[in-house]
């Protein structure tokens, strides 16, 4: 047990409820359309499954995450703020929020910092990094809920926990990595492991 350990924590997905937030806002705005119900989910990509449903239902879903608020008023998923403030405290360890604004940059940047503030402090915003490209930086382990995370580096420091999602519970042998079925399984053996 010689040197700290970093561990980089994913939002959509892991710490706010993306899924649930989208499909709440969807229905919302498009009663009279089909949708997919979280159980039903496959694919890391929303408006590919919604495309893949009616074509034109691919724009309609990403209208629904370009719209102000969106990412603001994303509930937290159960757990996983108390187990970030509670990593951020353990001895030897850094923490850092590890996220991918989406490109429609008006408001999603903005209320990524937000959200974090609100749900961890204005002090939290410190351990924020917004980056389209995971595999540039550097830690011991990345807790994510995409299957695929790539990049420019061909072999990022990380390990890849992968945070089991809606859209990812299905995937099986193909799927390598280790996982964190949710903030209840033991992330703190996950972190422990790493610590040699
Ligand atoms: P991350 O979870 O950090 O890898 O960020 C990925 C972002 O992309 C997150 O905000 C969720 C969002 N997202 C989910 N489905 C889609 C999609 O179909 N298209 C786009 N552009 N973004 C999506």
């Amino acid at each position: 047990k010689k040197k700290r350990l970093r561990v980089l924590v994913d939002m959509d997905g892991v710490l706010a409820d993306f899924e649930g937030g989208f499909l709440k806002k969807y229905r919302a705005r498009y009663p009279d359309e089909p949708y997919v119900t979280l159980e039903e989910r496959r694919g890391f990509w929303v408006s590919a499954q919604y495309g893949q449903l009616r074509s034109d239902l691919c724009d309609k879903a990403i209208s629904i995450w370009e719209s102000k608020d969106f990412f603001l008023e994303l509930d937290p998923l159960p757990g996983g703020v108390e187990a970030v403030k509670e990593m951020a405290k353990m001895d030897n360890t850094d923490v850092f929020i590890c996220t991918s604004p989406i490109k429609h940059y008006n408001h999603c940047p903005y209320e990524k910092y937000a959200w974090v503030e609100k749900h961890f402090g204005h002090d939290f915003l410190d351990q924020v990094i917004l980056t389209r490209d995971k595999t540039l930086v550097c830690g011991d382990i990345l807790i994510d809920d995409k299957p695929d995370i790539l990049g420019v580096e061909p072999n990022p420091t990380w390990e890849h926990i992968l945070f089991t999602a809606c859209h990812n519970q299905h995937l099986g042998e193909s799927c390598p990595h280790r996982r964190l079925l949710s903030w209840d399984d033991d992330w703190r053996a996950i972190l422990d492991s790493k610590r040699k």
